[in-house]
């Protein structure tokens, strides 16, 4: 009798929370790092505002993580108890996921901008997916024991207070950011910092993955264009005659944005659309490429100089796309073959693999 009056006493929030068992405090972990990974690739993705909502997802789910913390430390030490064979695995996954959340907040607030000449940004992403393998042997090897009460009421309303808990998380995260002018209050809505605009010698020369700067000859470099009408190749000078100007903002996933003044030819201009076209290749010299839904036809420049003056070798000599609203790795450096086809835009991995 006693003890039901004082537990009805207790808040219905430690009721909620308070008294998870591990199993629970476990399943929210695992919701809450899926659906932080989910959001975060999503926002390497994001290139225009329209997306803005998934970075800010993407934050609130990460704090969701920091939140669940102080309940999972809870079961990690009871577990430490019995020697169990991979421990030290499970260890450097709690080492990867607090690197993972340091340094993606360090970027956010500002604090940890370059550590060994890498963006915090960068390493975000590196520790992030290191995890991957990490929570899959883990998930696989623990084992997520699930019951037919894990949809309860009980356990919606308890994902409810997480939820609220990380929204709540961020909102003061964000005010105390903007309150101590913390450079993080600069940010785009992609979380990246501005970086060298209108100064295209400050711009970061940036590569996807694995690429080299190629040395282009400017003599004997052609663009090769094929559509409809069939193949053609221009010259460099063919090409810089179509003058346009463009003033685009690129976007590096690596945390960087740059706003340059572009010049050179809109794509509308080199290509024939035809009815059955559905897609835009941009081939690079060095067999990098991305396709285009052919929507962004219309959007899309060759870009031949920047800021008044030719193009660096770094930054894409002879030519280069310039794709507003979409993240830099789409911007194609050293561009020599444009091509429209029938073939579906989703019909390409979703991130460059060279
Ligand atoms: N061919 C080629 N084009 C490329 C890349 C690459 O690795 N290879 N990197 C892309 C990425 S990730 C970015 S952010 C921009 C960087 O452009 P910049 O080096 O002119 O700053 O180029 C894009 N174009
Ligand atoms: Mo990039």
């Amino acid at each position: 009798m006693r003890h039901r009056r004082s537990d009805g006493r207790r808040s219905w929030l430690s009721r909620t929370l308070l008294r998870s068992p591990g199993r629970q405090t476990n399943q929210a972990l695992l919701v809450a790092l899926v659906l932080a990974f989910g959001t975060g690739v999503a926002t390497i993705a994001v290139g225009s505002p329209n997306g803005a909502l998934i970075a800010l997802g993407h934050g609130v789910a990460g704090l969701a993580v920091v939140l669940l913390i102080p309940w999972k430390s809870r079961v990690v030490r009871a577990g430490l108890h019995r020697p169990r064979f991979g421990r030290w695995l499970s260890l450097l996954l709690a080492g990867f996921a607090v690197l993972t959340l340091v340094a993606g907040v360090g970027y956010a607030t500002g604090t940890f901008r370059n550590v060994a000449g890498l963006t915090g940004m960068w390493w975000h992403i590196a520790f992030a997916l290191a995890l991957v393998p990490l929570v899959l042997w883990h998930v696989v090897a623990r084992g997520v024991e699930r019951r037919r009460t894990d949809l309860s009421r009980r356990a919606l309303m308890r994902a409810g207070v997480v939820s609220a808990g990380a929204i709540g998380l961020y909102a003061t995260l964000a005010g105390l950011i903007n309150v101590l002018a913390l450079p993080g209050s600069r940010r785009r809505f992609t979380g990246s910092y501005e970086t060298g605009s209108f100064t295209p010698e400050a711009m970061p020369p940036t590569i996807w993955l694995a690429d080299v700067v190629p040395v282009v000859d400017a003599e004997g470099w052609r663009l090769t264009i094929s559509d409809g009408n069939g193949t053609r190749k221009l010259t460099l000078s063919e090409l810089s005659t179509r003058g346009a100007r463009l003033q685009a903002t690129l976007d590096c996933t690596s945390g960087w944005y740059s706003q340059q003044e572009w010049a050179g030819a809109p794509l509308a201009t080199l290509v024939q659309r035809g009815p059955e076209d559905r897609s835009v290749l941009v081939h690079s010299v060095t067999g990098y490429w991305v396709r285009f839904p052919i929507a962004d036809l219309d959007h899309l420049l060759l870009a031949t100089g920047v800021g008044g003056l030719p193009l660096a070798p770094e930054h894409g000599f002879p030519a280069r796309l310039v794709a507003p609203n979409r993240r830099g790795y789409w911007w194609v450096k050293w561009v020599d073959r444009i091509e429209l086809q029938g073939t579906p835009p989703w019909w390409q991995p979703p991130f460059p693999v060279s």
